[in-house]
């Protein structure tokens, strides 16, 4: 008779703590036989005490990648790859296509004059641009121009299209979306546009113009779509309001000066399943451990410094992308004694909060099994 295959025992009151015997083997077998099975064979599996992430934390470095990201500009075309990517993957997480948790990420790269066909899907997308001149995206008919360390949105459900302009150079942009989000619910759909390309129909950059006014918005302003209609934020005014906002507070002990990017008409995060940070660590600074459940992709903006991630030191400079997976400590420092660092993230904190998943802890409060509410 065969073991039972799953039997996670656990020598605590309330935990599944049940021996094998040959009796429970073979009903275990019977039950298998009828697409069933016994709750505490797998229970202690199931309901972890904590979150137990798959994913691990890693750290992409753009100068290992970078060749190879510029390589696939000559093994296929946009036409026959759809969107030349190069993804990447977690080692924890092979059986999805997934950066750290539920979100995946991209290197995506272009030659000018190029264009990738126009899609849209269910899942949602923000693009963080890394290198190269000429780039724009078209979102739904808003045309946005592109620099290094812009961030765009381009939301669930709108079409959308990336190109180079042939003025431009080869460019190169990080993905980031709730591609295993969106298939874990079972919810994607994906359509190529008609005409395989959406003209453009508004002024060029008309939504960042709109609505990207620090403390101004339209007075006849209309917007109630479920994602921030100011697509595009620019890095400059970015690094300003972080610098501006350094000036005037302490920063928490555990994120530096940490700025979220809102959707401005009504404060919270630019998409429904995704939102961004931008953090800035002063000189040498060293921030406090804590954890929080989501799941966080790291562009490394500016400078250069290291993060503790459950214990163990990654290093990361400008251009690299590291993740920290759910409720895993994290620290981060700047490495320099003279120069800002700046640390762009996505997450997912908008579907932890909206469905009351969220929790954090700081590192050395005692709470025992029950992290703080
Ligand atoms: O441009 O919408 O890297 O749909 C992967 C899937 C980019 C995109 C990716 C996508 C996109």
């Amino acid at each position: 008779m065969s073991q039972s295959p799953e039997n996670h025992r656990e020598d605590v009151a309330g935990r599944a703590n049940v021996e094998d015997t040959p009796e429970l083997l073979a009903y275990y077998d019977e039950l298998e036989a009828k697409n069933a099975g016994a709750l505490w064979t797998v229970a202690n599996k199931i309901e972890p005490w904590e979150p137990q992430s798959q994913s691990v934390p890693v750290v992409w470095a753009y100068e290992d990648l970078r060749a190879d990201v510029l390589r696939s500009l000559k093994l296929v075309t946009p036409e026959k790859a759809g969107r030349r990517v190069v993804y990447l993957s977690n080692p924890g997480r092979r059986d999805v296509t997934a950066a750290v948790g539920w979100i995946y990420a991209g290197l995506q790269v272009m030659n000018p004059g190029e264009q990738a066909t126009a899609h849209r899907h269910s899942a949602s997308a923000i693009r963080f641009i890394m290198e190269g001149t000429g780039a724009y995206t078209v979102v739904d008919g808003h045309k946005m121009t592109l620099g290094a360390n812009d961030f765009v949105l381009t939301p669930n459900g709108t079409w959308h299209e990336h190109a180079v302009e042939a003025s431009g150079s080869t460019c190169i942009w990080q993905d980031g979306l709730d591609i295993p989000f969106v298939n874990a619910m079972e919810a994607n759909f994906f359509e190529v546009h008609p005409d395989l390309s959406e003209p453009v129909a508004y002024p060029v950059d008309d939504m960042t113009k709109t609505w990207g006014n620090a403390g101004l918005t339209p007075t006849n302003g209309d917007w109630n779509k479920g994602y921030s209609p100011m697509f595009k934020y620019e890095w400059e005014p970015t690094y300003e309001a972080l610098s501006k906002y350094a000036e005037a507070t302490d920063g928490s002990p555990f994120d530096g000066i940490m700025m979220e990017y809102v959707n401005p008409t009504t404060n919270g995060p630019v998409m429904k399943t995704m939102g961004a940070s931008m953090q800035l660590l002063r000189p040498n600074e060293h921030t406090k451990a804590h954890r929080h459940t989501g799941s966080y992709l790291y562009h490394v903006a500016k400078g250069s410094g290291h993060s503790i991630i459950n214990g163990k030191r990654f290093d990361w400079k400008e251009r690299d992308i590291f993740c920290v997976p759910s409720w895993a400590w994290h620290e981060h420092v700047n490495g320099s004694s003279s120069d800002d660092a700046c640390l762009f993230c996505l997450n997912d904190l908008p579907v932890m909060r909206a469905l009351g998943l969220y929790r954090e802890q700081a590192f050395g409060d005692n709470n025992g099994n029950q992290p703080i509410v």
